[in-house]
């Protein structure tokens, strides 16, 4: 063996510093880079607007939907700011994140003085406080949501934009495979694609000249959608066709996965809005379909269900052209993340990715890092232990090559083939 052995004693110590000083590819965030203007939410309004804390606020206080919608956002902060940091402890999740990354900008967070979190996000520029944030997260890159049905980002990528090259695309499906019949047919119809509602043999090419000209604009590490609880496949349905006829073959020729993220139940509260969104068990005999009909597709899957996650490694033992990844939304909880990844880790070893943020506010980067490493830290460290209990030796720099496997290698291995 190569290098010095690690003792029972400094192996904590030595995980703990791999998994904090490993910059990580974070493979589904809500991000955009500074070409799109305001679709970047950053600061302390957007970071206490969060669509997770809307939620708890209604459970706290008896402001009508349509009293709260009418506020402006500065408002919607203030009464998000009062209810859950100053007249209640803000022990959830999402509300101990907003914490954590204002003392990690080294803020007064025993203050609670919102005026001064407003001035410090005053006075920065967002190219700097990108440069901030990342290097605070350690985030190396991160990969978009691109929706290119969606009015406010369409108009930027059919500019000449420069981007970040810290900010790569993920092509966004959804408004093609879920709602086609209800909207997708004429969206497509209206930028100039020949399709029709009965899925013709000509509509279908015409989508797929669609997906491979939003391919070549963006350029996408992968195409991803995603599905309700009760998705099927094969199936009749619009987005069976499309998922069949369509992005599958696209897939295979251009050689970028496709990303499943199975369970969403969208606006079971509709006037909850972005805040709205449930959640349900899969029946994961589609996915599986899936991946023993189509060998030569690559598929990133997330799941939804706590309830789902065994299965899935399950099905990943079987299938290697399915990825694992992240603790999607509703699981990214500490104890939902503790579990599922020593789960994952127990069944695939270290052939996942176990955790993606989700950030829809730049900010978001420095806690949902921060929570997940530590938690990621305490699962390896009790792995390796267990290994070495059994009299095996491990020196630091395999601790290091496994942790970069994780937070990065896995995923470009699995989508560039590096
Ligand atoms: O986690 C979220 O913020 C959700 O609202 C969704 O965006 C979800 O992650 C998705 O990508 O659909
Ligand atoms: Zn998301």
């Amino acid at each position: 063996m190569n290098g010095t052995i690690i003792s029972s004693q400094s192996l904590k110590a030595t995980v703990v510093k791999a998994v904090h000083s490993q910059e990580v590819t974070d493979i589904h965030t809500h991000l955009f880079s500074p070409a799109f203007g305001t679709l970047l939410l950053w600061g302390i309004d957007d970071l206490i607007t969060y669509h997770y804390l809307i939620a708890e606020t209604f459970r706290k206080t008896q402001i009508s939907y349509e009293q709260y919608w009418a506020l402006t956002k500065t408002e919607q902060a203030d009464l998000i700011w009062q209810t859950l940091f100053i007249e209640n402890s803000p022990i959830s999740e999402a509300c101990r994140g907003i914490v954590t990354t204002l003392n990690e900008l080294g803020l007064d967070v025993k203050s609670r003085d919102l005026q001064s979190y407003r001035d410090y996000f005053a006075s920065m520029k967002v190219e700097d406080y990108i440069d901030v944030v990342f290097a605070l997260a350690q985030v190396k890159e991160v990969v978009m949501t691109n929706d290119p049905f969606d009015p406010a980002e369409r108009p930027v990528w059919l500019s000449e934009m420069t981007g970040d090259p810290r900010f790569h695309a993920a092509l966004r499906l959804d408004a093609l495979l879920n709602t086609y019949p209800e909207t997708g047919c004429q969206q497509l119809t209206a930028f100039g694609y020949n399709v029709d509602g009965s899925l013709s043999e000509t509509a279908l090419k015409e989508i797929r000249r669609f997906i491979e000209d939003w391919i070549q604009r963006m350029q996408p590490k992968y195409m991803a959608v995603s599905l309700p609880p009760d998705f099927q496949f094969p199936d009749d349905s619009a987005r069976g066709k499309i998922i069949q006829a369509c992005v599958l073959p696209v897939s295979r020729e251009f050689n970028i996965p496709f990303a499943l993220m199975i369970g969403v139940r969208r606006a079971v509260n509709p006037r909850l809005r972005l805040a709205g969104d449930g959640m349900g068990k899969a029946d994961l005999t589609s996915l599986e379909n899936l991946l023993r009909e189509h060998p030569n597709n690559r598929f990133l899957v997330t799941l939804l269900s706590r309830e789902n996650q065994h299965e899935l490694c399950v099905l990943a033992r079987k299938f290697r052209n399915l990825m694992v990844f992240g603790c999607w939304w509703f699981m990214n909880n500490p104890s939902i993340i503790d579990e599922i990844t020593r789960e994952r880790i127990e069944l695939l070893g270290l052939s996942v990715i176990p955790q993606h943020s989700d950030a829809r506010i730049l900010d978001q980067l420095v806690y949902k890092w921060k929570h997940s490493r530590q938690i990621i830290a305490d699962v390896l460290a009790d792995k390796y232990q267990d290994l070495l209990d059994s009299g095996w030796g491990l020196t630091e720099a395999e601790i290091e090559r496994d942790v970069a496997a994780l937070f990065g290698g896995n995923f470009h291995r699995f989508v560039d083939g590096q």
